[in-house]
């Protein structure tokens, strides 16, 4: 088909065109240490190197004489489709809400134990799906002195993720030849791609294979050139297929249902595609075999070259947008990057604070590698897990973590990477309407602090899983993408119904506080201590914060008046943020909280981040807020570090922020960057990336979180660490749909620029200077000119 290819090709063209160009236009180059690299293969899966293309996800090891690359794919979980709401469990809600109310919190506590929680207690669990590996027989056989593959001498050995293109390399020299090999994960195509070379002809001998941890499965040839994996995680559940694909330049290539061997070749392409019977959280009937012939057929007659491109130009259409440098250090791009860590573990962040920029990238990075329109979400791990049994079942847990995957998103411009979370709460507002009906007898849909492949949205685990505002907080990242874009499609169609029918729940499980007559949520749990409680803080807040939203979205969209209204009197309803006896934010309606209580969960400051319910406008919030921040004191796990640095980011308190960063790369980063909760967790990437941009731009609506009149405020350097003096960023984004370019030195601002819609406003504030500006017809707005009138 000469027109589909040729269409095809002038489509990627401009596409390259269109980014090189808005790149090379910008003053900014990539950051030339963004890659992570070392001086030797991974020992260990938390070693090995992360790729994805938001449906595979692999951990590439570059052993010399044999490669591992052990893979998933988004949809592989035990279990089948499931509802978890509890028959009866209804019947329980009175009772439970009136020991509540008695103060009777532990008998609450064991009926809800008994009776409230879903069916089955625990949710399912994400599941590696294979593993591919290479062996090594290379150099040639006929080449004597370097015959045995057990003990390669190599030299000059490095494996890197370059983070611009995403691409792993590995390359090394064996006697007088240098290998290499480049693997990466292409969205468009849906495959993963290995491609093995060697700077001499005939010089590529292996044997490839893929195998499964999963006991029902097994290995065959289904052609003269691909290799199929095929099983089932359990009877009844999933279905799974992987195909591997070999085409080789030169030399022999056998092909049985042991593997494929391939002799003195020139180069060697590997394409591996995966996928599972799942078709939606309802339906397992898919054909995995077909979708891997179809996403093979598409590419067995391209290039290595044409795969590549194409990749690129995908992947750097979202990584292109945002550069990050913390002044260039010359030496850091000499150092691999395990040391470098090592370095900052031992001497402190500030040591080498462009690790500091390369770690948001990398959380960038690994944001696009996991999480594309038509997959899953990131979950604990993102899109990697080899293991059967993985730490919480590597599942969405919603009472920080998801959230927290996406925090960067729409800050750090990757705003599209936002849409399966976006499929996936359209599901939790369909499985979750069950749960409200049967658990709550109420209308709309709840989501409690977990949820699964199938959409569980009951209670699980235990008490602390009692805690009915996962949806609803859920519900701020439809919002927030409507202020980052303007989106009002999306408002319309896809924010607001979810938001409306989650506000409807509330409205219909809310319970009047006796003695105060407050609206409050009971049952419910402050994550994660403490005992079953009416109305804790974090709740109150977080209505508050989807109520004012859902109303600022009707007025928006001109719908739904008396609705707004009934809403409105309910929000005036709910309880206040409340300081208690020793000035502090308190976390539950009674002031029991306990001085210096440093718990990893931050939930009663969530209208001071990721919310925006808590600001200096009132400074007697926020002072009480700061106290508790200072009593939660340092982390603990790396989600906990990553917390508090967009925390005291709006605080105020840069230098404090730093430290959390500093710590976590000390106590809670892997040597392949990875974060760790205890076990290897993806959240503290992804939360400490949106900290970082939250020290250099801040960005909020003009007064009510759920203003729609103001024009949005845009802080500059608002919390800069003294460890950061010198630095420059490119396309950060604000609320109101703006981008924001940035330099610094020695701690002042020295050049900026703000892009938006022609004739958008906002108002720009850096230290205590504020003014006004508007975008004009075609341009950007010179920032420093604009503060100078001020
Ligand atoms: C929450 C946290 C834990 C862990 C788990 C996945 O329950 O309190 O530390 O991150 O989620």
């Amino acid at each position: 088909m000469p027109y589909h290819v040729g269409f095809l090709t002038v489509k990627r063209l401009l596409i390259l065109l269109t980014a090189g160009a808005a790149f090379s236009a910008n003053a900014f180059s990539q950051a030339a240490d963004a890659r992570l690299w070392f001086a030797q293969p991974a020992a260990r899966w938390t070693e090995a190197l992360p790729l994805g293309n938001g449906r595979i996800g692999a951990m590439v090891f570059g052993g010399v004489g044999d490669e591992h690359i052990q893979f998933n794919e988004g949809t592989l979980w035990t279990g089948r489709p499931h509802d978890y709401a509890r028959p009866g469990a209804g019947d329980f809600l009175a009772p439970i809400r009136e020991l509540i109310d008695q103060g009777r919190v532990d008998e609450a506590g064991r009926i809800a134990k008994e009776h409230f929680l879903g069916d089955p207690l625990r949710q399912k669990a994400y599941q590696p799906f294979g593993d591919l590996r290479i062996r090594f027989t290379s150099p040639s056989p006929t080449d004597a002195k370097d015959a045995d593959p057990q003990s390669p001498p190599f030299t000059d050995y490095r494996r890197e993720l370059e983070l611009d293109s995403g691409v792993v390399t590995i390359a090394f020299r064996r006697g007088n030849v240098i290998y290499r090999r480049e693997i990466f994960a292409s969205y468009p195509d849906r495959v993963l791609v290995v491609h093995l070379s060697a700077d001499r002809p005939g010089q590529i001998s292996f044997s490839a294979s893929t195998d499964s941890p999963h006991q029902r499965s097994a290995m065959k040839a289904v052609s003269a050139d691909t290799l199929a994996l095929s099983g089932e995680v359990e009877p009844g559940g999933l279905r799974f297929e992987s195909r591997l694909f070999a085409r080789t330049e030169g030399g022999t290539t056998r092909i049985d249902n042991h593997g494929i061997r391939v002799e003195n070749a020139d180069a060697a392409t590997l394409i591996l595609a995966a996928a599972t019977s799942f078709k939606t959280w309802q339906d397992i009937s898919g054909d995995p075999a077909a979708v891997c012939a179809t996403v093979l057929g598409g590419v067995r007659d391209r290039s290595f070259e044409s795969l590549r491109e194409v990749h690129l130009a995908d992947h750097r259409k979202l990584f292109r947008r945002v550069a990050l440098s913390f002044g260039a250090d010359p030496n850091a791009e000499s150092i691999p990057t395990d040391r470098r860590l090592g370095r900052v573990k031992t001497a402190g962040l500030a040591a080498d604070p462009s690790l500091a920029a390369l770690y948001f990238q990398f959380g960038r990075y690994l944001l696009i590698a996991s999480s594309r329109a038509g997959g899953q979400p990131a979950n604990l791990q993102g899109i990697w897990n080899d293991q059967m049994d993985p730490p919480w079942e590597s599942k969405w847990t919603t009472n920080i973590n998801l959230e927290m995957n996406y925090w960067p998103a729409e800050v750090a411009n990757l705003s599209e990477c936002t849409a399966p979370l976006f499929d996936l709460i359209d599901d939790l507002a369909a499985s979750g309407s069950r749960t409200a009906a049967v658990h709550y007898r109420a209308r709309g849909w709840v989501l409690h602090h977990n949820t699964d492949l199938w959409r569980g949205t009951a209670p699980i685990n235990n008490i602390d899983g009692v805690w009915p505002t996962g949806g609803a907080w859920l519900c701020q990242h439809l919002w927030e993408h409507y202020l980052f874009t303007g989106d009002r499609g999306f408002l319309a169609h896809r924010a607001y119904p979810v938001m409306k029918a989650s506000v409807q729940f509330f409205l219909d499980t809310l319970t009047e506080q006796r003695k105060t007559g407050w609206l409050v949520t009971s049952p419910s749990y402050s994550p994660e201590q403490g005992a079953l409680t009416a109305g804790p803080a974090m709740d109150n807040q977080i209505l508050r914060a989807l109520f004012a939203h859902t109303r600022a979205a009707a007025s928006l969209l001109g719908v739904d008046a008396d609705f707004a209204a009934e809403v409105a009197e309910a929000e005036r309803r709910l309880p206040p943020n409340l300081i208690g006896r020793h000035g502090q934010l308190q976390e539950w309606l009674a002031d029991i909280d306990k001085p210096n209580n440093a718990h990893r969960h931050m939930s009663p400051l969530w209208a001071l981040y990721p919310g925006a319910g808590i600001t200096h406008a009132d400074s007697r919030v926020f002072s009480a807020a700061k106290i508790l921040l200072t009593w939660r004191g340092e982390g603990s796990t790396g989600w906990s570090y990553a917390w508090r640095i967009p925390l005291w980011a709006r605080a105020g308190d840069g230098d404090f922020a730093f430290r959390q960063l500093s710590r976590l790369f000390g106590r809670k980063t892997l040597p392949n960057l990875l974060d760790l909760c205890g076990p290897f967790q993806i959240d503290g990437n992804f939360g400490a990336a949106a900290g970082i941009a939250e020290l250099l731009l801040q960005s909020h609506t003009r007064t009510t979180p759920g203003d729609v009149d103001g024009i949005p405020v845009i802080d500059l350097l608002p919390a800069l660490p003294q460890a950061l003096p010198d630095g420059s960023f490119r396309g950060l984004r604000a609320r109101g749909g703006f981008e924001v370019d940035l330099t610094w030195r020695q701690g002042r601002l020295i050049s900026g620029n703000l892009r938006g819609r022609p004739g958008e406003s906002c108002r720009i504030s850096y230290q205590g200077r504020i003014v006004d500006v508007t975008v004009p017809a075609g341009g950007a707005v010179d920032l420093i000119r604009a503060l100078a009138s001020a």
